[in-house]
């Protein structure tokens, strides 16, 4: 393979589920990726910033079954809100990588027809447990509950029994390769502590992976053995190759493969660190410089996640402030490898304080004072006095720590050094007080040094800060008259005085609104949660309503069906005959207790084959925290009666 180009830079996120819409969880990766993309920008390197979905798999199957969709109509709705979203904040991606593309399809295919003639894959029985949600295989020793079922450890969710024909990747093989690769390049996985995690991991043994299911459609299908499909992480990691041209735009390919650092959460650390680096030297190829594994944002102390039901729109958060705020607070607030609590009051607060007053402020007066005394344009200044000069200098100091924060992942380091300059440049003003030197026509010269020095400052402050907040950045650079791009000038060129004399600045616009909590808080209040906006309603007519034949129906006979755990087999009356019904509620009700009770049924649904049992219509029940809870009648009732 020809070698990497040395300025080379590949950054990944992980390819978001498409079984829900994004909240800010992945919103703060992305945007991670999006701020070391840009700064590699203007350190001059080839850039390339891939992003995606993961679209196949159990998971987004069963999501679509839910809305009554097809998976890939699923997965096109919520393509549409992640690229959505990506726009809102100001995201420049390079890629967006599907998992339903031909292209990635036929890649991924190839590869495993490719470990397969090595004999990397072997097929075999698989028998285990499976946790839909986090679509991983349990380890053995995972403890059975009670009640004969297993607890995903990750997740908490209960897993399922698998039991298939399947065929595996020979991971155990990989064990100590994997190992000296740890050895040889001990920042593989970042931060360090990380890296501790996986080598404890690997080190307990490495048992061979399933890495195809029978009992999943929704999946690439295996080559030559239609039957099965391949795993969906076998699938979605090789996303990392086919986005930049595996096997279909060889020379984009060679030009950034390996990746420089595939940033995820410390969720899926081991799929990146382990299984991701074990199929690579499968196929033979260089492996990633860096996986960092970030921390999660909580609300309320607890893992923001779609299942918990705790995550938040970062919609309304990007209505009321605009993208750079969100921004600079997930990137500002802890430092990347730790895990975050978002709170709303935090949010305000870090906004309003740093954003709106220190730097919407210096912004402003500078400005202003510049059009003011100057009608826009300083022509000459005195020479530079100490304080003059200690501004100059504290930005060259701070050009270097801040390119080794931004260099190291320590985002929020870096911007902790840029808020300690701002601050030094609006103590220099409240020092001076150019507002009183403009009233001595011979302090003139003195007036335009003090101004023109927060006018550097603020070019150099807004260069640094383009990575995080990219829009707000662009803008104080026009509102000082620049005319090239701000990406066009390299980091390695930025100089306090590159400001040119006799520039003319533009009539500033209010960068960053403060926004009062209260005012926030109700914003977020009239939001309808994002369980219920998913629901969004899809009214019926009443002609349309009446088609259904809705029923009181009385249990006659009720029984387990075997091999399966919530499947009861009911035979119930309607009043003018005898229906057979299968019915998801055996871990609420026992089917005894369902006999002589009164329910309601849909009599008029296409019948249904379960468990090869024709089910002639449907009973009704509410789901409580994916549990059935059945409406039972609290007077007698006569069976068949109608239901409206
Ligand atoms: O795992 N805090 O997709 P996913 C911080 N498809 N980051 C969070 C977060 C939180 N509370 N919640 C989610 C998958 N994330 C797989 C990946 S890659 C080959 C396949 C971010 O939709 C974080 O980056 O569940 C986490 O790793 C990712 O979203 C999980 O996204």
């Amino acid at each position: 393979m020809a070698k990497r180009s040395k300025k080379a830079f590949y950054v990944t996120t992980p390819i978001y589920y498409v079984n829900d819409v994004p909240h800010i969880g992945h919103a703060y990766t992305t945007i991670i990726a999006d701020a070391l993309n840009r700064f590699k920008k203007l350190l001059g390197n080839e850039v390339f910033f891939l992003t995606g979905t993961d679209e196949h798999g159990q998971k987004v199957e069963r999501a679509a079954t839910e809305k009554g969709l097809k998976p890939i109509e699923l997965a096109d709705q919520v393509v549409g809100r992640f690229k959505d979203l990506w726009k809102a904040l100001n995201i420049s991606y390079d890629f967006f990588i599907r998992t339903t593309e031909p292209f990635h399809e036929k890649s991924v295919q190839k590869i495993f027809q490719k470990l397969k003639n090595k004999g990397d894959i072997y097929k075999g029985i698989y028998k285990g447990w499976y946790c839909v949600s986090d679509e991983n295989f349990l380890a053995e020793d995972v403890p059975l509950e009670e009640g004969g079922y297993k607890i995903c450890p990750d997740c908490g969710k209960r897993a399922d029994v698998v039991s298939e024909e399947c065929y595996f990747f020979k991971l155990s093989a990989y064990q100590k390769p994997l190992l000296d690769f740890y050895a040889q390049n001990p920042t593989f996985v970042r931060p360090p502590s990380r890296m501790n995690e996986v080598i404890s991991f690997a080190r307990q043994g490495l048992k061979d992976l399933s890495i195809t299911r029978t009992s999943v459609e929704w999946g690439i299908p295996v080559p030559d053995d239609a039957d099965h499909t391949i795993y969906v992480w076998f699938d979605a990691l090789h996303n990392y190759l086919t986005g930049i041209g595996y096997d279909w735009n060889m020379e984009l390919f060679e030009k950034f493969w390996p990746a420089t650092v595939h940033l995820i959460g410390k969720d899926i650390l081991r799929f990146h660190a382990i299984f991701w680096p074990a199929f690579l030297m499968a196929a033979e190829l260089p492996l990633p410089q860096t996986v960092f594994g970030h921390g999660w944002w909580l609300k309320d102390q607890t893992k923001m996640s779609k299942s918990k039901g705790n995550v938040l729109d970062p919609h309304i958060i990007l209505k009321t402030f605009g993208a750079d705020p969100l921004r600079y607070f997930l990137l500002r607030e802890v430092p990347i490898g730790l895990d975050g609590n978002f709170s709303h009051e935090g949010f305000v607060h870090r906004v309003n304080s740093d954003l709106a007053n220190d730097l919407g402020n210096l912004v402003q007066r500078t400005l202003i004072m510049i059009q003011n005394f100057f009608s826009g344009k300083i022509e000459e200044t005195d020479k530079e006095e100490k304080g003059d000069k200690e501004i100059r200098l504290e930005f060259e100091r701070l050009k270097e720590k801040v390119l080794n924060f931004y260099e190291n992942y320590a985002l929020s380091r870096a911007l902790e050094e840029i808020w300690t300059y701002i601050k030094s440049v609006n103590k220099y003003l409240a020092v001076n007080e150019p507002w009183k030197l403009s009233k001595d026509q011979s302090k003139r010269k003195r007036l335009g040094r003090i101004l023109y020095q927060a006018e550097a400052a603020l070019r150099a402050i807004s260069y640094l800060l383009f990575p995080v907040i990219p829009g707000s950045s662009e803008k104080i650079w026009n509102f000082l008259g620049e005319e090239k791009p701000i990406e066009e000038e390299l980091f390695s060129e930025l100089k306090f005085d590159n400001l040119k004399l006799g520039q003319e600045i533009k009539k500033p616009d209010p960068l960053f609104p403060r926004i009062a909590l209260k005012d926030f808080l109700k914003e977020e209040e009239t939001q309808p949660s994002p369980a219920r906006k998913e629901e969004k309603m899809e009214y019926i007519n009443f002609d349309e309503f009446k088609r259904m034949d809705l029923r009181v129906g009385e249990v006659l006979e009720a029984e387990k069906v075997e091999g399966t755990e919530k499947l009861i087999k009911l035979e119930v009356d309607i009043g003018t005959e005898k229906r057979t019904m299968v019915a998801g509620v055996a871990d609420v009700y026992s089917a005894e207790e369902l006999v002589g009770k009164k329910l309601v049924v849909i009599v008029n649904l296409k019948p249904a084959i379960i468990r090869g049992i024709e089910s002639q219509g449907m009973l009704l029940a509410a789901e409580v925290e994916g549990k059935a809870t059945i409406p039972f009648f609290d007077k007698d009732v006569l069976t068949g009666a109608k239901v409206r």
